[in-house]
């Protein structure tokens, strides 16, 4: 009789544990997810999983959590999908996202090498990593350039997974993943950003929608696409590193004219640019070259740019439309977060 796999999904929470957690489910795993303690629970993103997967308390700044977490699960697979993931707030909070995003993957990787070294585990790298690039597009061998101290903790987490594999002999690999965005992504990110304001323009909630540089531009693919990248990886004969991305760059000017289209609205007439979106550094293309995870893993995107964007801005109409009905104050995307409007943020912001 085989045994039914188990997972640990740390992020669980997040935009792609949840997308993580629907895939193992329909791929007959046993799913627990690791949540941190907290006064109000972020439920909202698995409340349609919740009676499906086990939730096991734990905190990447806590080794003695850790090390329960994976004692009660069992698994044989770990994805760390946990991170402090926005990268204005690294900025802000530069310690703390190391602790969480950096130090984190270490204090996991000695969970395991302590519980059970046969866990495979995934890390959740990042295309931020390779910043001011070196190449485009970009692939496995491009040197990393980070320019946030997210990146920067991010290339520590890669390498830290790369080092733990060869001195240990585990099965860790890093998915060097390009951005990927949803209906479930956070508010604060630039694609749900506009497409939520862009639904809250159509309904008359609000007129305008202020914005930072337009002429970033990103690999923009769908997160349901990209979970299944990273379970691929670990299904592999061989531990490997991937970058996945579609392969196509658009700027955030894109987006908006794809979002603001899509609604019939112009963005001429709404869109204000604040200097207070601006970053200390930023990254300006990214731009991703997947043929290793198209060859050996099989891996393609589903969902083009257009599907992304409509999907977006739909999902926002039905939500905002939907609360509206309900008489109900639906969460404000376009929130002033006091890391983005100190003053030395906005003269570095103004030149
Ligand atoms: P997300 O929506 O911001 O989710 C982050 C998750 O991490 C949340 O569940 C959060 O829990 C959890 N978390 C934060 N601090 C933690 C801690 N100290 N202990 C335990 N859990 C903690 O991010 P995402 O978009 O799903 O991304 C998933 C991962 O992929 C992240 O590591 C991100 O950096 C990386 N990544 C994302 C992209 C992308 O485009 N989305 C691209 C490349 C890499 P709470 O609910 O408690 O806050
Ligand atoms: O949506 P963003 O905040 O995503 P960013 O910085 O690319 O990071 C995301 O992707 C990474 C993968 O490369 C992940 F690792 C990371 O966790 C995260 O998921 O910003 C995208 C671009 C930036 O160039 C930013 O300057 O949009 C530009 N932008 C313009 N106006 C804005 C805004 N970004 C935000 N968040 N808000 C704005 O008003």
């Amino acid at each position: 009789m085989t045994r039914t796999r188990r997972a640990l999904v740390t992020g669980i929470t997040g935009q792609d544990g949840s997308y993580l957690a629907e895939l193992l489910l329909a791929e007959g795993y046993e799913v627990f997810g690791m949540m941190r303690r907290a006064s109000t629970e972020s439920v909202e993103r698995i409340e349609h999983l919740l009676d499906r997967i086990t939730l096991v308390q734990a905190d990447l700044l806590d080794q003695f959590s850790l090390v329960a977490a994976l004692e009660e699960s069992q698994p044989s697979e770990v994805y760390n999908l946990g991170a402090q993931s926005f990268v204005p707030t690294s900025f802000r909070q530069p310690v703390l996202t190391a602790e969480f995003t950096a130090v984190g993957v270490t204090r996991l990787l000695e969970a395991i090498r302590t519980v059970d070294p046969s866990i495979r585990f995934y890390q959740a790298s990042s295309s931020e990593m390779f910043g001011r690039v070196r190449e485009t597009p970009q692939t496995e061998r491009t040197p990393f350039h980070p320019r946030s101290p997210y990146g920067v903790a991010k290339a520590y987490g890669h390498y830290i997974t790369v080092n733990y594999r060869e001195s240990y002999d585990l099965f860790a690999v890093s998915g060097i993943l390009f951005n990927h965005e949803s209906p479930r992504r956070g508010l604060e990110f630039v694609t749900r950003k506009i497409s939520d304001g862009v639904a809250r323009l159509k309904l008359g909630l609000t007129d305008e929608l202020s914005l930072g540089n337009l002429d970033a531009k990103r690999d923009w693919g769908f997160a349901g696409d990209y979970v299944r990248a990273m379970w691929l990886m670990l299904q592999a004969d061989e531990p490997e590193d991937y970058v996945v991305g579609t392969g196509e760059a658009h700027s955030v000017r894109n987006f908006v004219e794809a979002a603001f289209g899509h609604a019939g609205l112009d963005p001429e007439q709404h869109v204000r640019l604040d200097p207070a979106f601006l970053r200390p550094a930023e990254v300006d293309h990214l731009i991703a070259d997947a043929t290793l995870a198209r060859t050996c893993l099989g891996w393609e995107p589903s969902t083009s740019f257009p599907e992304l964007v409509s999907m977006m801005v739909d999902a926002d109409l039905e939500r905002l439309e939907h609360a509206a009905h309900r008489s109900e104050r639906a969460p404000v995307a376009t929130v002033r977060r006091a890391g983005e409007h100190s003053p030395a943020f906005e003269a570095e912001a103004r030149g």
